[in-house]
């Protein structure tokens, strides 16, 4: 035996963060053999990478499983008030890393691993992203749950436990390619299922409307469809805490019940068959970030998972409690978007029908029940349902909405503006056409106690524009909650260089407390921080800098200006203006060979929505263009572009920490928040932006003098078009937006295969330029200038990156929590001893 006796022993190795409970590194090691052998079958010498991460998971599995029964127990036993966050997206990312650092046992599984001749971050590299979301408000949600355990708040998340999360993006030729994201092929070391929790869903069917012994009304919902709700749970575990939460995700499965049915009729294929509609229901996550679909699949998703969710809150709720009124004491509701808003008719539907509960009464226990974030202005993205479709999928729930809705219409409209039949179809739940639409987002707003945005100038246009009568009619019903980023993930795991020398001058406390930050202030001027502040930009950067090289064969130089813009691809998000900044320096290098600039590396990364035509085009271009800039000798590599492909938290984790420059650069008033901004400004990148979502409150915090703000805020935004916007005015007195433009409509770009880049031309010339791509050039290319000289000053610009970081711990989303906990869901913290 290799143990030693405890004289023998060295000091036990024990993690620093408070309130866990301590464990040597010799027992880490030994849990990873056990489960190597135990859990996976396998020895030592036959072990592959993913067994050793599997095992690791494991062990670490084991600590925070350990926690999770202390947590679930103290809720029970204490009979706590929960928030439940419902969201159809999930953008965890890899789990282990953070799992480690969580669970505060990170020296004890590197040393161990160590010790058996393993790397971590080899190990760590062996996990599918979780990447069960599209874009921000995925990788939102994730963020929150950190936070939620982390402040020992009572929190559970729901979800959909996609078979297939956001598709994998190869590029061919230059073009996007998807490819399905299997992403639990070879298992999950971080889920469990729990059968015993499972629940039924009914759908389709129709309404049959009956008259009770009393001679009331009573409609009752028949010959439906049923499909199961199986759980997977993931556990959350808080950081220096003992709180583990977890997420429940539910899974499709066809119920037995119906396929005997139509079994025993005869028809065993057509059992198979419904056996499989039924599961196709998790199978793909839909890959629209800003469009809503209209499919009824969709329509089936969000149903389904709020139905199972709302079963599983009641049985909770049902083992400590009989009395409903009691409801919204112990239940918070926060729906993510309107995705999830069928739930505010589900919870009346159970109440009224199955509860046998008087209207009013069920009314006044569901609008205290919800809460509704908003994440969009664009009205593309704003969900509408056609009352065709959801009356066939949902006939009963469409029939409460109607009732909702006359009665919204009917008592709080016609007493706020009697008698005045405009204010009643502005603000109807349902909107008159053809077919006839269910205002999603209305729906949300009249359900709630609570409404609210996710940054300050997003929720003033909230309050202004698109809820403007419901703002007048539900005063202080309309919130702000600026958005934010865990710490944990976005400095001290993906970062640890940095968060190396942060704890070296403020301590340790950053993690939890963010506006320990603060401390750095005092030494951004001096010589000595700066020049190890710029030294872990550089590592952060060589190491990105081996990333491209390796897996694209780009070489780039890391003493490069890095200037990065990674998130979807949009044209409200303006890659294109990116792209016309490139052209007009390749274009000014072409005719002064010596043009003098810093160098820069254009990094960029997105996935366009798959039927988004105009968004492809747009990867297409910067690759082509791109590709054809890297082989230019003439460019003397000024100028490199790499285009990274298949974005996702993992890729951001790699890029955030190298950038220099974080482009920020939406059209006014369409970026809701933004949150990549805040991790960028955090890893000491410089923002150039446009005054835009969160962009205005980063550059409250850190000061003019650190920000690179430019072009049209919201109120130019709407003056020039209501004054008649016309591109072609700038294309025709700027020389350089109008060469750039040409060159893009030449074949320059793509040899013998002319017009490639049409539709991206089209869109800015022909079509309008709906998102002021001309109109902003002048003023971005000046900023980009200003960017230029601020880079060739290594003090100046070291200073800057320093009060970035300095400055941002209003981004930590522990403190955007703590705002909803306390100004929306009334929530207490519960600690687990
Ligand atoms: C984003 N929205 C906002 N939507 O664009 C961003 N939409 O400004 C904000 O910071 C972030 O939410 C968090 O608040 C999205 O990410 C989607 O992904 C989406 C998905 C399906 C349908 C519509």
């Amino acid at each position: 035996t290799t143990r030693k006796t405890a004289s023998q022993k060295p000091a036990p190795k024990t993690a620093t963060t408070p309130g866990k409970a301590p464990i040597s590194t010799a027992e880490i090691k030994e849990s990873i053999l056990s489960h190597l052998e135990k859990t996976l079958a396998r020895d030592t010498n036959t072990a592959t990478k993913r067994d050793w991460w599997i095992a690791t998971s494991k062990a670490v599995q084991d600590r925070i499983l350990s926690r999770y029964i202390d947590t679930m127990g103290v809720h029970n036993e204490e009979n706590v008030r929960r928030v439940y966050y419902l969201s159809l997206e999930y953008l965890m990312g890899r789990l282990f890393r953070n799992n480690i650092f969580n669970a505060g046992v990170f020296d004890q599984v590197s040393e161990a691993l160590g010790e058996l001749g393993l790397d971590i971050d080899e190990l760590a590299a062996e996990e599918n992203d979780m990447g069960l979301g599209n874009g921000g408000l995925g990788r939102l949600a994730a963020c929150f749950l950190d936070s939620l355990a982390t402040l020992d708040l009572p929190a559970i998340g729901y979800g959909i436990h996609y078979e297939f999360g956001l598709f994998k993006q190869e590029f061919e030729n230059g073009y996007q390619v998807e490819r399905p994201d299997n992403w639990e092929k070879f298992g999950n070391p971080w889920e469990i299922m729990r059968p015993e929790y499972m629940q039924t869903v009914n759908l389709y069917g129709r309404v049959e409307n009956r008259v009770d012994e009393k001679g009331d009304f009573k409609p009752v919902w028949v010959d439906t469809r049923s499909i199961n709700g199986v759980p997977f749970d993931i556990p959350i575990c808080g950081y220096g805490t003992k709180t583990v939460n977890f997420l429940r995700l539910w899974e499709s499965k066809a119920s037995e019940e119906f396929d005997f049915q139509v079994f025993n009729e005869g028809g065993y294929v057509e059992a198979v068959h419904d056996k499989a509609v039924g599961e196709t229901v998790s199978k793909v996550l839909y890959p629209n970030d800003a469009t809503e679909s209209g499919k009824e699949l969709r329509l089936v998703q969000q149903y389904f998972f709020v139905c199972c969710s709302l079963q599983d809150i009641m049985r909770r709720f049902l083992k400590k409690e009989s009395d409903w009124s009691e409801f919204p004491s112990k239940v918070a509701i926060q729906l993510n978007d309107t995705h999830p808003a069928v739930a505010t008719a589900e919870l009346m539907r159970i109440l009224v029908d199955e509860q046998g509960m008087p209207w009013d009464e069920a009314w006044g226990i569901t609008r205290k029940t919800f809460a509704y974030t908003n994440h969009t202005l664009l009205p593309e993205a704003l969900e509408k349902w056609s009352v065709p479709l959801f009356e066939r999928v949902l006939p009963r729930h469409l029939q409460i909405i109607y009732e909702i809705n006359r009665r919204f219409l009917e008592e709080e409209v016609e007493a706020m503006w009697p008698g005045d039949s405009g204010k009643k179809s502005e603000l109807s739940i349902i909107e008159e056409g053809e077919p006839k639409m269910i205002r999603m987002a209305y729906l949300s707003v009249v359900a709630s106690h609570a409404v609210n945005g996710v940054a300050a100038l997003h929720t003033q246009l909230l309050r202004d524009y698109l809820f403007n009568s419901f703002d007048n009619l539900y005063p202080g019903k309309f919130q702000n909650k600026t958005n934010g980023i865990t710490p944990r993930r976005w400095l001290l795991a993906c970062n640890p260089e940095l968060a190396k020398l942060v704890t070296g001058k403020v301590g340790e406390d950053w993690p939890k407390h963010l506006d320990e930050l603060k401390g750095l202030e005092a030494f951004a001027e001096d010589p000595d921080f700066q020049k190890e502040y710029l030294a872990v930009k550089h590592t952060k950067k060589e190491q990105l800098a081996a990333f491209i090289e390796k897996n694209m064969g780009i070489t780039v130089n890391p003493s490069a200006l890095f200037d990065t813009q990674v998130k979807r691809l949009h044209e409200y998000k303006r890659q294109h203006l990116n792209l016309l900044h490139i052209l007009t320096l390749y274009h000014r290098i072409l005719h002064n060979p010596d043009y003098d600039m810093v160098p820069r590396v254009f990094v960029f990364a997105a996935k366009a929505a798959p039927g988004y035509y105009l968004a492809k085009n747009i990867i297409r271009a910067i690759n082509k263009v791109g590709e054809k800039i890297n082989n230019d000798p003439r460019v003397k590599d000024r100028i490199k572009v790499a285009f990274l492909p298949n974005y996702g938290v993992t890729l951001a984790e790699k890029i955030i920490p190298a950038a220099d420059l974080s482009e920020q650069i939406s059209t006014a008033g369409k970026e809701a928040s933004g949150t990549g901004n805040m991790k960028f400004a955090l890893n000491g990148a410089l923002t150039i932006g446009t005054l835009d979502g969160a962009n205005v409150e980063i550059g409250e915090e850190v000061g003019d003098d650190n920000i690179f703000i430019f072009g049209l805020e919201v109120e130019d935004v709407e003056s020039l078009r209501a004054s008649g916007y016309n591109p072609w005015d700038y294309y025709n007195s700027n020389a350089e937006l109008k060469a750039v433009l040409d060159w893009l409509q030449s074949d320059a770009f793509t040899p013998g295969e002319s017009g490639a880049f049409q539709p991206l031309v089209d869109s800015i010339l022909k079509n309008g330029d709906p998102f002021l791509v001309c109109a902003d050039y002048a003023a971005y290319i000046e900023a980009q200038e200003k960017v230029d000289a601020a880079f060739r000053d290594r003090e100046r610009w070291a200073k800057m990156a320093i009060l970035n970081t300095a400055r941002v711990g209003k981004f930590s989303s522990d403190r955007t929590i703590r705002e909803y906990a306390d100004e929306i869901w009334d929530l207490p913290s519960v600690p687990v001893k």
